[in-house]
């Protein structure tokens, strides 16, 4: 992570804009990417001229050994009353900017009882959109988390055959990502075949396989933090001409949404693309979520590619693009993949096929 000392110094541009002193980070992708711990237990405190990790003894080597650009403070007795200790000690009235959506009312009250001086300033999700760029290094990695995932799935689809339960075939895949080397699936692995396939983010069941059923396959490793999301729709048998229009009808609007991708562009620009497909297709109605999300160290992180988001797309980020079409007690179709945006459009970071497999 060569480029680790900017993330700290960019969190601090935003200070004036924000108008703050500090910026609290609680969140544990956050805390991270700022400073390399991957502890849980913890709390950033990013100020002007210092960084400062509070941790506790558990973590007293691992901190050494991970941690860039902060130091690390040992703390008793809970990080976030010695936080509040420190700030007090500041003895003047502090500015400090933190995440609602992250920070516990818990933690801002214990906080606050110890640390009068503090004023509380929301921080926009600072972080969040210095995370939503990727430098090379990230980008690297992503591409062989993507990599490792299809792998697996190519190794994986062999193995498909109809008696198979989906908790199994769930189940096989999660392996082959730690035999791999990953440190595990980016989320509970999707398995889902016949009318539940229908079913956008189903549980693996102890249903087996069909005959005859289509089979979505949604899948992720986490390769050093950070994380691929890939989806593949698979039918066991020959498909037929209904299967086959709609596997086509999707696979023609991530393409067409993956080349409306380009710096400039806005998030809600790539889902028109691919809902227009749809549309011309007769298939708006069985749409029915956004077309993707970014990636990194979270699997669902800035931007979200959804209907009418104005938020624009810039070089290095990472998102994914996944149409999909989803018909009550027939079946759903899905395909996925992770591209990242690049100075004149976008490249794939999955390396799978996206052909229609008939198995
Ligand atoms: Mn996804």
């Amino acid at each position: 992570m060569e480029r680790s000392r900017s993330r700290v110094d960019r969190l601090r541009f935003c200070f004036s804009r924000l108008s703050v002193d500090a910026v609290l980070a609680t969140k544990f992708p956050n805390i991270r990417y700022l400073c390399g711990f991957t502890g849980s237990a913890g709390i950033l405190l990013v100020e002007q001229g210092k960084t400062t990790l509070f941790t506790d003894s558990r973590y007293t080597f691992q901190a050494k050994e991970e941690v860039f650009d902060a130091r690390v403070e040992i703390v008793k007795g809970g990080v976030i009353r010695a936080v509040g200790a420190y700030l007090r000690g500041k003895r003047r009235r502090l500015r400090l900017g933190y995440s609602p959506s992250n920070v516990t009312v818990s933690q801002k009250d214990a906080l606050s009882a110890v640390a009068s001086n503090v004023r509380w300033i929301p921080d926009q999700d600072a972080i969040e959109d210095l995370r939503s760029i990727k430098d090379a290094s990230e980008l690297a990695v992503m591409r062989g988390a993507a990599e490792m995932i299809g792998d697996v799935f190519r190794e994986v689809i062999g193995e498909i055959k109809a008696g198979l339960k989906e908790s199994e075939l769930a189940a096989r895949i999660e392996y082959g990502i730690k035999q791999r080397g990953g440190s595990g699936p980016s989320f509970d692995t999707i398995v889902a075949s016949g009318p539940r396939s229908a079913w956008a983010h189903a549980q693996p069941s102890s249903k087996p396989l069909g005959k005859n059923e289509l089979v979505v396959l949604d899948q992720g490793a986490i390769l050093r933090g950070y994380c691929s999301d890939m989806t593949r729709t698979v039918y066991l048998g020959r498909a037929t001409k209904r299967v086959r229009s709609l596997y086509n009808a999707v696979l023609e609007a991530q393409e067409a949404a993956k080349s409306a991708i380009r710096p400039g562009v806005t998030a809600g620009a790539v889902d028109k693309a691919a809902r227009g497909v749809l549309t011309r297709h007769g298939l708006a109605r069985y749409f029915t979520h956004s077309t993707g999300h970014g990636l990194g160290l979270e699997v669902h992180e800035k931007p979200r590619l959804g209907d009418g988001e104005k938020s624009v797309l810039h070089e290095g980020m990472v998102v994914t693009v996944e149409p999909g079409v989803y018909v009550e007690s027939f079946g759903g179709i899905r395909i996925e993949d992770d591209v990242v945006v690049t100075g004149k459009g976008s490249i794939d970071l999955t390396t799978a096929s996206r052909e229609l497999f008939e198995l």
